[in-house]
C-alpha cells in the first residue's frame, strides 16, 4: 500500500497457517502463474515441483500489497530462484513464456479436463491422451475403452455436465437444509455445517462438504446409515460410498500413532453424488455460524442448549443413542450399492434425458462433538493450510493434529478443544479467520 513499497521488503512467517490469506490475491497474475506451475508439475508426477510453486504461490497469495518491484519479493521465505524469474518475467514483461508455453500446450488442457472428471485421476488422463483421446465425447464414443472404467468414471463421464457446474453457496446451504430436514425426522437437534470451501468465503465449489454433529456425544452414533436409507428411500441418492464403524475412541487412538495422510480421516462418511432438484430453494437461508456458536457455548457451560426440538440435556447418563446395528449398515451399503448397478449405457441414458434433477457431489461426515472443533478446521481447509498446520504441529510443538484432534503421542493424551479458537490457542497459533485460510 505505501509508495515506496519498492524498497520495503516484505515479511512473510515461515508456516503459511500463521499467515492471514485472503481468498482474493493483490497478485492474481502471478499467483495463477506459479499455480500453473504446480499443477503441470502435478501432471508430471514431480511432487517435489509441485510443492516448491505451490508454496511460492501461497506466499504470494498472503501478500497485503500489489508487486512491483522484483526487490520486494527476493529473500522471501518460500520463493525460490525458479518462481522469482517468473515473478520477473511477469511484472517487467507482462507475462511468463515458460508458463505461456503451458497454457498453450493442448496436452495440459486435455489433462485438465480429463482431470476434473469424478473419478478420474492423472495417470488414467495420461493414459487416455497416449490412446488418442481428447474430449469427453471420445470417451463416449470410443467403445473398445469402456470395458477400462469403472464405476465412479463411468458417473463421472455421464454426469459431466452437472458434476463440473459449480455449485453454488446458495444451492450447497439448501442441500445442507434437505439434509437436516430429513435427520430431524431420525435425531432431532443435530448440528449441520457447511465446510470447504464456501466457509472460506467462496461463492461456488465443486461439491458440499457437510459437518454433522450432535450436542450430546454418542447421539450420532449409528446415524449415517439411518440417513443415508431415507435419503435413499427419499430418491436423493445417485451413487456413493459410505464409510462406518471408524468412529470410536478406540480406533482413533490406536490410529493416531500411525503416519496418516494428512487427508486421511475415521469418521463415518459418505463420499457420493445426490440428486438434487433444480428448483430447491433454500428457504431458511440461515447460515452456519450460529449454530456453531451454540454449540461452542454448549460445550464451554456444559449445560443444556436449546435446540430446535426443545432443551436437550447434555449430561452422558440421559443418552439415548441410535441403535448402532451394524447388520442395518450392512443392508444400507448393500441397497445402497444395488442403486448404483446401473450400467454406463443406462447413465448414460438417464444423465442426458430431461430431468427435473441436477446430479451433485456431496460430502456428509459425522463426527462426535468432543471432536468436531478439529473436524472442522480440518474439512475447513484449504489443503494446503492443514498441510502447513499439520507439519508446524510435528515439528514445533512435537503434536500430531488430525481432524480428531491434537495428540501427545508420548504421552497418549489429547487436548481438547471446546471452538475453533481453541484448537488454535492448543496449537499456541494466532487464530485464523476461515476466510484467510486460501493458501
Ligand atoms: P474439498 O471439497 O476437496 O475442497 P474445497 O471444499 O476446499 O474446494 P471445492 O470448492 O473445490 O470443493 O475438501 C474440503 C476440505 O476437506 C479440504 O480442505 C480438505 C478436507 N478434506 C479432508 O479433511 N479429508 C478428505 O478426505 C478430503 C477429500 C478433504
Ligand atoms: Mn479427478
Ligand atoms: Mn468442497
Ligand atoms: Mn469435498
Amino acid at each position: 500500500e505505501s509508495q515506496d513499497s519498492g524498497k520495503k521488503e516484505a515479511i512473510v512467517k515461515e508456516y503459511a497457517c500463521m499467515r492471514k490469506t485472503p481468498l482474493k490475491s493483490k497478485n492474481p497474475d502471478i499467483v495463477s502463474a506459479l499455480e500453473t506451475l504446480s499443477e503441470n508439475a502435478f501432471f508430471h508426477d514431480d511432487e517435489a515441483r509441485r510443492l516448491a510453486f505451490q508454496k511460492a504461490a501461497g506466499v504470494i497469495k498472503s501478500l497485503n500489497f500489489k508487486i512491483k518491484n522484483i526487490n520486494q519479493v527476493k529473500g522471501l521465505h518460500d520463493v525460490g530462484k525458479h518462481s522469482l524469474e517468473v515473478i520477473k518475467d511477469i511484472i517487467e514483461e507482462g507475462s511468463s513464456i515458460e508458463v505461456e508455453n503451458i497454457i498453450n500446450d493442448p496436452w495440459f488442457h486435455q489433462m485438465k479436463a480429463f482431470q476434473s472428471i469424478y473419478g478420474v485421476g492423472p495417470s488414467k488422463a495420461k493414459k487416455w491422451i497416449a490412446q488418442n483421446v481428447f474430449t469427453i465425447d471420445d470417451l463416449i464414443e470410443r467403445t473398445d475403452l469402456h470395458s477400462s472404467f469403472d464405476h465412479r468414471m463411468e458417473l463421472g463421464i455421464s454426469f459431466y455436465k452437472d458434476l463440473n457446474t459449480q455449485v453454488t453457496k446458495q444451492h450447497a446451504l439448501a442441500i445442507k437444509n434437505l439434509i437436516q430436514q430429513h435427520l430431524e425426522e431420525i435425531l432431532p437437534g443435530c448440528i449441520l455445517v457447511l465446510a470447504g470451501g464456501f466457509r472460506r468465503g467462496k461463492a461456488s465449489g465443486h461439491d458440499a462438504d457437510i459437518l454433522l454433529t450432535h450436542p450430546i456425544e454418542g447421539k450420532e452414533i449409528g446415524l449415517l446409515p439411518k440417513l443415508l436409507n431415507l435419503l435413499s428411500d427419499s430418491g436423493l441418492v445417485l451413487h456413493g460410498t459410505m464409510e462406518t464403524g471408524h468412529n470410536n475412541p478406540q480406533t482413533i487412538m490406536k490410529d493416531k500413532g500411525k503416519p496418516l495422510a494428512s487427508n486421511v480421516d475415521h469418521f463415518d462418511k459418505w463420499i457420493g453424488i445426490m440428486k438434487i432438484d433444480k428448483n430447491l430453494k433454500d428457504l431458511d437461508s440461515s447460515d452456519n455460524e450460529n449454530d456453531l456458536i451454540q454449540l461452542e457455548q454448549n460445550s464451554l457451560t456444559e449445560t443444556s442448549i436449546e435446540t430446535k426440538k426443545g432443551r436437550l440435556s447434555k449430561k452422558r447418563s440421559f443418552v439415548q443413542t441410535l441403535d448402532n446395528n451394524e447388520d442395518f449398515a450392512r443392508d444400507t451399503k448393500k441397497k445402497l450399492a444395488s442403486n448404483s448397478k446401473m450400467s454406463f449405457e443406462q447413465l448414460l441414458a438417464l444423465s442426458s434425458k430431461d430431468k427435473q434433477w441436477v446430479a451433485r457431489r456431496v460430502d456428509i461426515i459425522v463426527v462426535p462433538v468432543s471432536q468436531f472443533f478439529y473436524a472442522l478446521v480440518g474439512w475447513t481447509g484449504n489443503k494446503w493450510f492443514n498441510r502447513s498446520l499439520r507439519l508446524y504441529s510435528q515439528r514445533v510443538l512435537g503434536l500430531k493434529l488430525t481432524s480428531h484432534g491434537l495428540f501427545d503421542l508420548n504421552r497418549g493424551t489429547s487436548l481438547p478443544a471446546n471452538s475453533e479458537h481453541q484448537v488454535f490457542d492448543n496449537l499456541k497459533l494466532e487464530y485464523i479467520e476461515p476466510t484467510d485460510r486460501n493458501c
